[in-house]
């Protein structure tokens, strides 16, 4: 029987197709967002994820994994994007266990969220850094098969170094037209800082007059396909206001 609910510091919300709010999870600290040379970064789906942090308080961390295979540079429009929201770059290795020992420490006393393209690594990260996890996860495969549960459940898993690391599939379907201007624009500081030296308060940034942003982006002080990320969720936002 349920007593209390306390206070939440923040909730994960799944909006399904119908733009109802479903909660994954609650009072977050990190967004973890996994990346790797293969399957390539999605430059668009990291602006998302950072834009779900920022829009959550929480503190971002990039790791790209599978540094044991070659030299994975970021590409520039992500290097761009985690300077400009201060998320810290990590270059892991899931399979030789490289960078897992820093990645600890970031861990550790946190509640971290797990995003990331499917490939990536993510479950092979969780079994690195969760002992017995491999074990656990295969009994609950077995036993439920390719149930729903298997792919909309959120587990949460608790680190040695304490923390927990919490893993939810259905953060993949990101769906973010329910977030205000504010709260998108929270995700591209940059663009959010010029904005203000807009003639309108609520200028897209396309061909108003007056608007400072645009020549910030042909003087190079703002990366093209940043803003190229924030006009997709301006336009999510206004789909989702139009249904
Ligand atoms: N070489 C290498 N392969 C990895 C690494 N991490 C994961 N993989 C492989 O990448 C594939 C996808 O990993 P998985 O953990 O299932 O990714 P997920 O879909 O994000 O959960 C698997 O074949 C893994 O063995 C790594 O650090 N190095
Ligand atoms: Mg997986
Ligand atoms: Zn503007």
């Amino acid at each position: 029987m349920i007593d209390t609910i306390h206070p939440r510091r923040n909730t994960l919300v799944r909006t399904d197709y119908r733009g109802r709010h479903k909660p994954l999870a609650a009072n977050l600290d990190q967004l973890l967002i996994v990346c790797a040379g293969e399957p390539s970064p999605d430059a668009r789906l990291v602006d998302r994820y950072l834009v779900l942090a920022a829009s959550m308080g929480l503190r971002p961390l990039l790791a790209m994994n599978k540094s044991d295979l070659d030299a994975t540079r970021l590409p520039e429009p992500l290097q761009e994007a985690s300077r400009q929201q201060h998320c810290q770059v990590l270059h892991v290795s899931a399979s030789t266990g490289d960078g897992l020992d820093i990645l600890t420490r970031y861990l550790a006393g946190n509640r971290t969220l797990l995003v990331g393209q499917s490939g990536v690594g993510k479950s092979s990260l969780i079994n690195a850094l969760v002992p017995d996890r491999q074990a656990r996860t295969q009994a609950i495969s077995e036993a439920s098969g390719q149930g729903r549960h298997t792919t909309t459940e959120t587990t949460l898993y608790p680190l040695p170094s304490g923390g927990e690391l919490v893993d939810s599939p259905g953060v993949r379907i990101l769906r973010l037209g329910h977030l205000s201007r504010q709260e998108i624009e929270s995700g591209f500081s940059e663009i959010a800082r010029q904005a203000e030296d807009c003639e309108f308060r609520d200028c897209e940034h396309d061909d108003e007059p007056g608007c400072a942003v645009r020549p910030a982006v042909e003087q190079g002080l703002i990366h093209p396909e940043r803003l190229k990320g924030f006009h997709e969720l301006l336009r999510e936002r206004h789909q989702a206001a139009g249904q």
